[in-house]
């Protein structure tokens, strides 16, 4: 399974696209199966139905535990390095991450949880968080983590698309030199859940909180009436693993299927050969796992591996700057996996952050998220890496489940902002608006895939035309990705970013639609565009272009409370960085609004606008373009 070099990857990229069906079933035997599978891949991507390892029985925590139980008790699973930099971090090796998963499962057991039924998990990045998530796993129960920074509206709209009959939740999180309530977000959230039957709530922060006699219970209390035995339920290979909630273009953010050993295969077969993990190591991923970021190479990825995963629960900021530097110091870390959102915003705090930091142990050093700038590349390689360790620049989305394109640690040569070459197995192509292939190099197009992969999304819950709709109609037979991308002279890749209606703000994916519906909420607001632009540090930041009903008085106080509403129904991620009030948006003479124009404006142009004669009122332009210099 592990490719050690330039020719290995070749070699293993040529078998995987010539006979993928024999690639696969050599890599998938290397994990533990409670029954083989009768055939590696079936079904298709015209109507979303891939299946892998069909008929195969197992259960990925047996895969993420009990395999390293047997060979590793002692052998560091996750160390977690708690908000507060003078408080200890805590090692759970895997025979006691273990026996936790285990009580924990008992828990959801008694708490009525079967396998197949949906878990909300509403947590900050505590080891709690992970115990949850591979109890779920071990009982066969769906997780759907939302990540803790979502508004009460926004958990009770995944709580209710996937009928959830547990929340497990803590009484509060510690976010830098915040305190931030949970419990009680989840209990505003559950005003609206019907199929909410029990809450689990874990102390972290000792804020007082509201207990419902019959629906609420603390873990601390659960797990002491419980047997630390408990034998992993058999999943079939496509039982669904998890949900996890993404944004689109359109509508509401889709649940996110991904079923049981495609994934795990996938996962830790791409989290071995892209990071080159060797016994040892630490390794250390930033994300959160309220993203697929950090469920797949904090969790999944890593642990199936049997590595140790470094889980961190604070801001890169608290106390200060050089947070990240300081745990990697401590904890000698060697493999460093972050956004480049968080490398240009401590870009930004000078030298004395890192220089006197020792940061010898570091090995390999990797980007995901968004196009990293080459700036932000060559400052992350010469101050943090010293020109020692390798970039990996990551490129995958949360329906892929794992890495697509990326360079190899130390085995690939990489090139500054390039995701460089496909993983084994991956079939990238870039094509035009029409569908046409787009052959040779020095090229631009969308990038689609053309074959399955384990991990490839497999249905978005409740709704399987949807997922057929969203990614395997455009270019019938191939997966869209929805991503622009170029191929240069020597074939790498480069993505370019999102050509949908997507923005990535510091690495969060948010839908315009989304944001414009919480946008017209508000009292007043008449209609909203919103687009991304372009942001030193978030690498895209939120504009909207706003007709209000009457010009406020106080449009500072006005603008505000737009804000408040958007943090209300969706989140403080969602928040618009600028908001500009019109009197009317460039529309068609069939009223659809023109985004081209408005993204134009938005970047600060003003001269060239394209063509704007199917405008049905060309003069709101200029008032746009006059109000936009004035923000
Ligand atoms: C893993 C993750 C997916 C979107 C994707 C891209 C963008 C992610 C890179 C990247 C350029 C990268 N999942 N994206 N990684 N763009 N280079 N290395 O982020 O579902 O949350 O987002 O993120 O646009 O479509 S995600």
């Amino acid at each position: 399974m592990r490719i050690r070099t330039f020719e290995e990857y070749q070699q293993a990229y040529k078998k995987s696209v010539d006979d993928p069906i024999n690639f696969w079933a050599e890599i998938a035997q290397e994990f533990e199966w409670k029954k083989p599978w009768i055939k590696v891949l079936d079904g298709s991507f015209e109507d979303a139905s891939t299946k892998w390892f069909v008929g195969g029985k197992l259960n990925i925590t047996e895969n993420a535990l009990d395999r390293h139980v047997r060979e590793k008790p002692h052998y560091p699973a996750i160390i977690w390095e708690p908000n507060e930099p003078g408080d200890e971090a805590i090692t759970l090796t895997y025979k006691v991450l273990h026996e936790r998963v285990c009580r924990f499962a008992n828990v959801l057991k008694k708490n009525g949880i079967q396998k197949g039924d949906r878990v909300c998990i509403y947590m900050p990045m505590i080891p709690e968080l992970a115990i949850a998530v591979l109890a779920c796993a071990r009982v066969g129960a769906i997780h759907s983590v939302v990540f803790g920074g979502f508004s009460a509206k926004s958990i009770a709209d995944r709580v209710n698309d996937s009928d959830c009959k547990m929340i497990i939740t803590t009484d509060g999180a510690f976010r830098g030199a915040k305190k931030i309530p949970m419990k009680e977000t989840v209990d505003d959230a559950l005003i609206g859940c019907p199929s909410v039957q029990r809450v689990i709530v874990a102390t972290r922060t000792r804020t007082p909180v509201s207990m419902i006699k019959g629906r609420d219970v603390w873990w601390e209390e659960e797990i002491k009436t419980v047997s630390a035995d408990c034998p992993a339920e058999v999943m079939d290979s496509e039982d669904p693993l998890f949900i996890l909630y993404t944004s689109g273009s359109t509508g509401k953010p889709k649940g996110v299927v991904h079923t049981t050993a495609g994934y795990m295969v996938y996962s830790a077969y791409t989290f071995q050969n892209v990071f080159q993990y060797e016994p040892g190591e630490v390794y250390f991923c930033t994300a959160d796992v309220g993203w697929i970021t950090g469920h797949s190479y904090i969790i999944y990825g890593p642990l199936v591996s049997g590595a140790t995963s470094l889980m961190f629960e604070g801001v890169p900021t608290y106390p200060d700057a050089g947070r990240f530097w300081d745990i990697i110091e401590r904890h000698k870390v060697n493999i460093f996996y972050t956004a480049p959102t968080a490398i240009r915003s401590l870009m930004g705090f000078g030298n004395e952050f890192w220089e006197n930091k020792d940061l010898s142990s570091l090995k390999v050093l990797g980007s995901v998220g968004e196009p990293i700038n080459e700036e932000a590349w060559n400052w992350y390689n010469t101050n943090i890496g010293k020109g020692n360790c390798t970039i990996v620049d990551t490129w995958w989305q949360t329906e892929t489940g794992g890495i697509m394109i990326s360079p190899l640690a130390n085995i690939t040569k990489t090139k500054p902002a390039f995701a460089t070459l496909p993983l084994p197995g991956i079939q990238p192509e870039l094509v035009d608006d029409k569908g046409e292939i787009i052959e040779g190099n020095g090229v631009n197009g969308n990038l689609v895939i053309k074959f399955p992969w384990p991990s490839v999304i497999r249905t978005t819950w409740g709704d399987h035309q949807r997922c057929i709709d969203t990614y395997f109609k455009a270019y019938p037979g191939k997966y869209f990705t929805s991503d622009g991308c170029m191929r240069d002279e020597d074939g790498y890749y480069r993505i370019t970013g999102r050509v949908d209606d997507v923005i990535n703000v510091s690495g969060h994916r948010i839908g315009t639609a989304e944001v414009e519906d919480a946008l017209n909420s508000h009292t007043g607001v008449i209609e909203s565009a919103v687009v991304g632009y372009p942001h030193d540090i978030k690498g895209q930041g939120i504009y909207a272009y706003i007709i209000i009903d009457h010009m406020p008085h106080d449009a500072s106080m006005t603008r505000k409370e737009i804000l408040a509403t958007v943090t209300r129904i969706i989140g403080p991620i969602a928040k618009p960085d600028k908001i500009q009030f019109v009197s009317g948006l460039p529309k068609t003479r069939s009223g659809k609004i023109m985004r081209r124009i408005l993204r134009k404006i938005a970047e600060g142009e003003t001269g060239n606008l394209g063509d704007t004669s199917t405008l049905l009122d060309p003069a709101v332009v200029d008032e746009i373009i006059a109000g936009a210099k004035e923000l």
